[in-house]
């Protein structure tokens, strides 16, 4: 079955969604996109617009209506200096162009006219650029350890998967219409590090290194996800799989998931939801069918065995005499002189590699020891620091009301903002994961952080104000546990003395 609808829900009962992507597929807007081009967005079908476009990748904002946003797919958050120099000229010829590095090592360029977009997707496909299906109901970017291949402590480079899995999804970045109509988003990631550094636990499917009979291989976990209604941690499928096995697996959860995922209400049409109809057993006997063959019964003791890195600063490689500078760009926003500057750094002082963190942050592989000092003195790093304050450094914020219409409150000049009087004030002795989402759909993570802060609105003098839930708890790498709401609707503007004394009782601040 290729994109269809579940059989189990009848038509009346779909929600509207649904009804759109059976009247027309997200893809078809595809050929449409010259034609777009001409008539301008005014004159775009309504479902197209703020629906359809986003299969491509083209988001359409009413918070700056004409301006859309692009996302991209950047499998493991890699990319090359030249695809950098290119999306840098993109957003430098929008008005008030921007680009964010997101939570899934990605990145998302600002400001875009849907007259340019012809033009600045075959200078895409030249450069082996894609934005295709990376958002709506379709599969996100894939997140895996942004040091693959470069740590010298890394147990499997799984460069070389994630691309193959995001080439399987996405027919090698053109479209394939048999993954562009799941009951709902969908989150894989491929974890080859003793660290976790992909937060394996919030994804729909998670590959977390693991050893049998010395093989390695991977333990497969199932279901997390985050969302207003529900936030789950994935949980273990009980299987184990060889790499060779990885892209078919993914392949045969993604149409169990396809075909007989909830398509009912949008709320309930996550994996898991479907996990919890099925119960584990019958989800895994559906997958096995698909697949063909029986998964390994038993999943044995993962090697998630370090806290979390956040790769910032300057590490050895495991390739003798090379570095790799991993440098804090605070809340992920960059300008396109930065793009063009770090474009420039990744090829004076290395190999031209660029990598993305899901932190926001940005890293430069490849430097060799003769070259280290001479980097460490480029003016960039004033503004993307290697060495940053311990709040700053920890900061991720989704986008919040300056672009996004879900949210409740501004994020990321808030988030940096407080970040920075706390700093000002406090010595604090190391860093705390510091995440700000600006509504409950939760794309700024505060479930995983140690101080998570969750737009909504407060109330105070009778009036209803910006204002925030606070999150604590979220446990990271080893052991990873979600955080829970600890106190609801704080307004903004009583927050800081009250994050100054969660500093000083939980995390060792001292008043300067
Ligand atoms: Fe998200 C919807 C931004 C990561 C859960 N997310 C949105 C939209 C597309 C809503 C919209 O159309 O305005 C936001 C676009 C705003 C904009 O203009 O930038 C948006 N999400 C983001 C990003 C950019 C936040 C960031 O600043 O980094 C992240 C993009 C990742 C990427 O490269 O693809 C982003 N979103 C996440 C994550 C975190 C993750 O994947 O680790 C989550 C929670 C995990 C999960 O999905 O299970 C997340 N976003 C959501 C949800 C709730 C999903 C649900 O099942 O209910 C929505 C709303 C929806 O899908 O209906 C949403
Ligand atoms: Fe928008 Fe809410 Fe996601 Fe932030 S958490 S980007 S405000 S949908």
């Amino acid at each position: 079955m290729t994109g269809s609808v579940d059989s189990q829900t009848p038509k009346s009962k779909l929600n509207k969604f649904e009804k759109f992507k059976a009247e027309k597929d997200g893809l078809a807007v595809q050929t449409e996109l010259e034609h777009f081009a001409k008539i301008g967005w005014e004159a775009i079908d309504k479902t197209d617009l703020e629906h359809r476009l986003k299969w491509l990748g083209i988001f359409f904002r009413p918070v700056t209506p004409g301006k859309f946003m692009l996302r991209m797919r950047m499998p493991s958050g890699f990319i090359t200096s030249e695809q950098m120099r290119v999306l840098a000229e993109t957003v430098e010829r929008c008005d008030e162009g921007n680009a964010d590095i997101t939570t899934r090592q990605n990145l998302q360029l600002r400001g875009i006219k849907i007259e340019d977009i012809p033009d600045i997707f075959n200078k895409f496909e030249k450069v082996g650029l894609t934005s295709v299906q990376s958002g709506m109901d379709n599969v996100r970017n894939i997140t895996a350890s942004p040091v693959a291949g470069i740590d010298a402590n890394e147990l499997y480079d799984t460069r070389e998967l994630v691309k193959q899995v995001q080439d399987m999804i996405t027919d090698n970045g053109k479209g394939n219409s048999e993954f562009t109509n799941l009951p709902r988003k969908f989150n894989i990631a491929i974890a080859g590090c003793p660290d976790n550094s992909v937060h394996a636990e919030i994804n729909d499917i998670a590959f977390v290194p693991a050893y049998k009979n010395d093989k390695f291989g991977f333990n497969v976990l199932v279901g997390g996800f985050f969302s207003s209604k529900r936030c789950e941690s994935a949980i273990p499928l009980n299987s184990w799989v060889e790499p060779s096995q990885v892209v078919g697996l993914c392949r045969a959860i993604l149409e169990v998931y396809r075909d007989n995922g909830l398509r009912e209400n949008r709320q309930k049409s996550r994996l898991m939801w479907l996990i919890d109809e099925w119960g584990l057993e019958k989800f895994r006997l559906e997958v096995e069918q698909k697949l063909g063959q029986t998964l390994e019964p038993e999943a044995p003791k993962d090697e998630i065995i370090w806290e979390k890195r956040d790769h910032i600063g300057v590490y050895k490689q495991k390739q003798p005499g090379l570095n790799y500078v991993g440098l804090n760009v605070p809340v992920g926003r960059f300008y396109a002189p930065d793009m063009f500057d770090i474009a420039r750094l990744a090829e004076d002082y290395g190999n031209g590699e660029i990598r993305l963190t899901v932190e926001q942050n940005v890293i430069i592989p490849n430097i060799p020891d003769s070259r280290l000092e001479a980097f460490l003195t480029e003016p960039i790093l004033e503004k993307f620091s290697i060495d940053p304050e311990p709040l700053t450094r920890a900061v991720v914020s989704c986008t919040g009301a300056q672009f996004c219409k879900f949210a409740i409150i501004e994020t990321k000049n808030r988030a940096l903002a407080i970040a920075k009087e706390l700093e000002a004030e406090l010595s604090i002795p190391k860093p705390v994961r510091f995440h700000w989402t600006g509504c409950p759909n939760s794309c700024g993570q505060p479930q995983v952080a140690e101080i998570g802060l969750m737009g909504t609105k407060a109330r105070k003098d009778g009036k209803a104000v910006d204002g925030v839930d606070l999150y604590m708890g979220g446990k990271v790498g080893k052991d990873a546990q979600l955080g829970t709401c600890v106190q609801k609707g704080i307004p903004c503007e009583d927050l800081k003395p009250i994050l100054r004394n969660l500093l000083i009782e939980n995390f060792a601040a001292q008043p300067k």
